[in-house]
């Protein structure tokens, strides 16, 4: 599998710039807030900013914009990041201990906040109002993605439409939003903004469900079966629910909030879970794939393509 770097190589420059760009911005005034930023900036795939950058360069954008608005959806990820590991209680991120566990939960939470602040100051500086109006909408969706799966945290009866629905808002939405971004801000036609926006939120929904298969059998960088210890029912889970015998349904059940991953993984290897899982996640790119066929043919639409396919396989 090729590495992100080299697939990424075509917009190398412009990623630089955008590393740049959040590097200064990460500054502020109270150096806890510059120390933490610093701490928790490294390491991401910037997958997100990559995606507003082949957007706008797919639809010939010639500007810098493109570089401002990468940053701020890297920001608003990384707010989201520092939110979602203090709900979660969670020890680790990008191979590190996580920030709460370093800095304590008000110090990331008001962070993110920062963060989150910040990202709406340099949308302004651009002055274009749709992208404010899109990127607000978009804030509001994850929110409520968050709210809706912490509710049902520890609800064996989630179904797989109620799951899918937390994921298009959690994730997939801001992949949609990053990618129809970068249309607005080459002005493309309304047609090529929904393909981008189809584009992204397809692509959104296989991530998660890629995300969900790597919790339990890879290193994310996270500790592995977190989502088995938040009691969070994802996709093999609920996959695993529907299709085992009474017996796999109380062990599923039980092992919920628990550390024992081992024994729910045998249970979704036995019932298909994970393949299950996998192959929705390929539907889910072949969809993407679709929309991006609508799109000029450029190098960075070749490089589109193997971002998905990078994303579809990749181990962490
Ligand atoms: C601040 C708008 C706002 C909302 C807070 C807590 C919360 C509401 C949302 C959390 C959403 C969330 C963390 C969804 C999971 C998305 C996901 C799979 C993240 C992992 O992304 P990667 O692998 O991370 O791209 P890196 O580390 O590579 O950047």
């Amino acid at each position: 599998m090729a590495d992100i770097l080299s697939i990424l190589s075509p917009i190398q420059s412009d990623i630089e710039r955008v590393d740049a760009l959040i590097a200064d911005r990460l500054e502020s005034n109270l150096e806890v807030i510059s120390d933490l930023n610093r701490y928790i900036s490294k390491e991401g795939k910037r997958v997100r900013p990559a995606l507003v950058l082949l957007s706008a360069l797919s639809c010939s954008y010639r500007g810098d914009d493109h570089i401002k608005v990468a940053a701020v959806v890297e920001f608003i990820h990384t707010a989201t990041l520092l939110h979602d590991d203090v709900v979660d209680d969670a020890s680790e991120r990008r191979s590190k201990p996580s920030a709460p566990k370093v800095w304590g939960n008000g110090i990331s939470v008001l962070t993110g906040d920062f963060l989150y602040s910040r990202a709406f100051e340099m949308l302004c500086e651009i002055g274009n109002l749709e992208l404010i109006d899109v990127m607000s909408t978009t804030t509001n969706i994850i929110a409520e993605g968050e709210v809706q799966q912490l509710i049902n945290i520890g609800k064996t009866q989630l179904s797989e439409d109620e799951y899918i629905t937390i994921a298009e808002r959690k994730t997939a939405k801001l992949f949609e939003t990053a990618c129809r971004m970068g249309g607005v801000l080459a002005g493309a036609e309304d047609a090529i903004q929904q393909e981008l926006a189809h584009f992204g939120r397809h692509l959104g929904l296989a991530f998660q469900l890629v995300d969900d298969i790597l919790d339990y059998t890879d290193n994310t960088g996270k500790q592995k079966g977190q989502d088995l210890r938040e009691g969070k029912l994802t996709l093999p889970i609920v996959h695993a629910m529907q299709h085992g015998d009474p017996t796999d349904r109380q062990a599923l059940e039980s092992a919920l909030g628990s550390d024992r991953s081992t024994e729910v993984i045998a249970i979704c290897e036995r019932l298909g879970s994970f393949q299950y899982t996998h192959d929705k996640a390929c539907a889910y790119i072949n969809t993407a794939t679709q929309s991006l066929d609508k799109l000029s043919q450029t190098t960075y639409r070749e490089t589109f393509h193997e971002l998905l396919q990078f994303l579809l396989e990749r181990k962490y």
